[in-house]
C-alpha cells in the first residue's frame, strides 16, 4: 500500500542532543541523543515514523519511496533530499533509515508543504474507476469542514471516493489555484497548525506565510535562495525529469539564530515514468500526460516569497 507521509516528526531537543555542526546541513547525522526524547507529529500517518540510532529518522517502509531514495542518492537532487542510509527492522517491520533533518536546528520552526497541482496519482484515478471503494471516514473528514461539500449520492452512502475527497481537498485549498499548500506549521514556541484546508487564495496563504516567518527578512531571504537553487537544480535534474511527483512536500526549518533549509521530502507517491515519456512539472495536467505542476508551485511559491520580502523591506 502506498503511504505519502509529510514528514513532520521531531524530536524535541533537550540539553542533552549532541549537535554537531558541520558545514552542509543537507545531510546531518547527530550523535546518539542520550534520552529518550519526546516526539511529536505535526502531519502525516500516525505511527509511521520512529527515533533510529545515531540520530537517524525511521520511516515505514514503502519500496516506491525506497526506490525513489536509492535514485536520489544518485542523482544532482541529494543535497536537496534527507541522505538515505537503506532499510532497518523493528519489531518485525522494516524502516527506511534517513537523516533527521531537524539536527541542526535549536528549537526549530516547522512548515511542511505539499507540492504540486494534484495529490493523487494518475494510477490512483484509474484504479478509483475500475474498483470503486467509497470511503466512510473521508466522507466524514469532508463534513467536518463543509457539511455541504458531498452530493446526494454521496450523502446517502455517507461515503466518497478517495480521488474525489483529494480533488475537493485541492479546490478548496491552494493546490488548485497556486500549485501547493501549507499542510502544517510547528512555531518555535511548541505551537502547531494543521488547519491550512481553507488557506486558498493568495492573500490568505501570505498572510500565513509571514506568520511562519514571523516577518524575518533574513529568514526570508534564506528561504528564497535555498528555493531558487532548488529550482535550477530541478530543471535539470534526470531524477525529475523522469518521475511523476505527486504528494511530495517541501520541508521547511528555520530558528533563532537565522538559520534556513529547505528539502524535498515524502516519496510514496514519486513513480517513475515509462520511457520515453518525461515530465516539465509546469504544463498543466490534463489525464495521461501525468504532469504535475509541481515547478509551477515552486514558481509561484518564490513569487511569493520575493512579494513578501519587498513588503518587508
Ligand atoms: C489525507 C491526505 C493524505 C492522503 C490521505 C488523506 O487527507 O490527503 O495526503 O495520503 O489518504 O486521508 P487529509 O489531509 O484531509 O487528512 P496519501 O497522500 O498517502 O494518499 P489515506 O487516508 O488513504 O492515507
Amino acid at each position: 500500500m502506498l503511504r505519502n507521509d509529510c514528514l513532520m516528526v521531531f524530536p524535541m531537543q533537550s540539553s542533552t542532543w549532541k549537535k554537531q555542526k558541520s558545514p552542509g546541513i543537507s545531510s546531518p547525522i547527530s550523535k546518539a541523543p542520550e534520552k529518550q526524547q519526546e516526539w511529536l507529529q505535526v502531519v502525516g500517518h500516525a505511527g509511521n515514523f520512529l527515533a533510529g540510532d545515531y540520530g537517524l529518522l525511521l520511516k515505514r517502509f514503502c519500496k516506491r519511496e525506497q526506490q525513489c531514495f536509492q535514485g536520489l542518492m544518485e542523482d544532482t537532487l541529494k543535497a536537496f533530499v534527507p541522505a538515505y542510509h537503506g532499510v532497518v527492522q523493528r519489531d518485525e517491520q522494516d524502516y527506511n533509515m534517513m537523516d533527521n533533518l531537524l539536527t541542526h536546528f535549536n528549537t526549530p520552526a516547522i512548515m511542511d508543504c505539499k507540492m504540486g497541482s494534484r495529490t493523487y496519482l494518475e494510477e490512483e484515478l484509474l484504479m478509483a474507476r475500475e474498483r470503486p471503494q467509497p470511503r466512510k471516514d473521508m466522507y466524514e473528514k469532508m463534513v467536518a469542514v463543509d457539511p455541504a461539500a458531498p452530493t446526494a449520492q454521496e450523502q446517502e452512502q455517507q461515503a466518497v471516493l478517495k480521488t474525489r475527497y483529494m480533488q475537493w481537498r485541492e479546490s478548496l485549498s491552494s493546490t488548485t489555484t497556486l500549485g501547493f499548500r501549507i499542510e502544517g506549521v510547528r512555531q518555535a514556541n511548541g505551537v502547531c497548525q494543521t488547519n491550512f484546508k481553507r488557506t486558498k487564495c493568495r492573500e490568505q496563504v501570505i498572510e500565513a506565510l509571514k506568520i511562519f516567518f514571523d516577518s524575518n527578512t533574513q529568514i526570508v531571504r534564506g528561504y528564497l535562495r535555498r528555493l531558487k537553487e532548488l529550482r535550477q537544480v530541478l530543471e535539470t535534474s534526470h531524477f525529475f525529469r523522469m518521475h511523476e511527483v505527486v504528494g511530495s512536500s517541501l520541508l521547511f526549518v528555520h530558528d533563532g539564530t537565522g538559520n534556513t533549509g529547505v528539502w524535498m521530502i515524502d516519496f510514496g507517491k514519486t513513480v517513475a515514468l515509462p520511457p520515453p515519456l518525461t515530465l516539465d512539472h509546469r504544463t498543466p495536467w490534463v489525464e495521461g500526460n501525468r504532469e504535475d505542476g509541481y515547478l509551477w508551485g515552486l514558481d509561484n511559491l518564490i513569487d511569493i516569497l520575493t512579494n513578501i520580502l519587498l513588503s518587508l523591506a
